[in-house]
């Protein structure tokens, strides 16, 4: 039953194979930076003097429960074990609850934006250093790895700090972003590191909306406006690229550092 993968694959070049394997094995329980004093609540006007668009998230799909997550994880490993034989009731189970939007978007083959799309480096304003094996790089908030993530490595929680995606310029056309704030592995690595509220888009070095972001232990969709050249495989465009800085956040119970699991694309051109 080995090849009966958790869903049918459609396009198996999909870069979302690529999956990491710089996998934590434990989380940063021990991160670097208490919180302070509670910072003064700022007004969505406060931030936004520019008068931008405020998007909302169109869909807001919770993470699967820790004892869920655990479960599937274990499960993922075997299925992923050529040599698995795993009993037809095991297998129901794993697909059963792969069937979470979450784990379908990150960990299934099915067709996307990423069977033609890619994005070509990730970068960051600053990225807190690593703990043992926990690594906190901008490249872990694009690896399609729900437990690794990007943390901020700034003073405090991370204000003006952003993420950076580059595309070339034959890359597919964006129109929407997946993002998975905080630390979700578990609910109380969540709770205790700082969570983004509102994310300045940028496009092309211009300020575009803002993302506001919903405090939950979730994967949210923004649908957004057309992002890059109308040039799908024409390698002449120039490359291009999209950025997030984090304007407010949603602080941690134990930690100031802010903290992005996933942030990562859909779009047009492809299909
Ligand atoms: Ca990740």
């Amino acid at each position: 039953m080995a090849g009966a993968a958790l869903m049918l694959a459609a396009c198996n070049e999909s870069p979302k194979n690529a999956t990491s394997t710089d996998e934590p094995e434990a989380f940063a329980e021990e991160q670097n930076e208490p919180v302070a004093a509670p910072a003064k609540a700022q007004t969505l006007a406060d931030i936004n003097a520019e008068n931008l668009p405020v998007v909302k998230p169109n869909h807001v799909w919770l993470m699967p429960s820790d004892k869920e997550l655990k479960e599937w994880n274990e499960l993922n490993e075997q299925a992923e074990n050529e040599d698995a034989d795993l009993p037809e009731n095991v297998w129901a189970r794993y697909e059963e609850l792969g069937e979470n939007p979450v784990l379908e978007e990150l960990y299934s083959d099915k067709c996307s934006w990423y069977c033609g799309g890619e994005v070509k480096k990730v970068t960051a304003s600053s990225y807190l250093k690593a703990q043992g094996k926990n690594t906190y790089k901008p490249e872990n908030a694009h690896n399609f790895n729900h437990e690794s993530v990007w943390a901020e490595g700034a003073e405090g929680q991370g204000i003006g700090e952003w993420l950076d995606y580059e595309f070339e310029g034959k890359c597919p056309r964006v129109t929407g972003v997946e993002v998975i704030t905080g630390h979700v592995k578990t609910q109380s690595a969540w709770t205790e590191n700082s969570r983004p509220k509102f994310l300045k888009v940028y496009y092309l070095g211009k300020p575009i909306c803002i993302l506001a972001l919903e405090d939950k232990r979730a994967m949210q969709y923004f649908d957004l406006e057309e992002f890059g050249p109308f040039g799908y495989h024409d390698e002449t465009k120039p490359s291009w690229h999209l950025r997030f800085e984090i304007l407010d956040v949603y602080p941690g119970t134990k930690y100031a550092d802010t903290v992005i699991a996933e942030l990562m694309f859909d779009g047009i051109d492809v299909h």
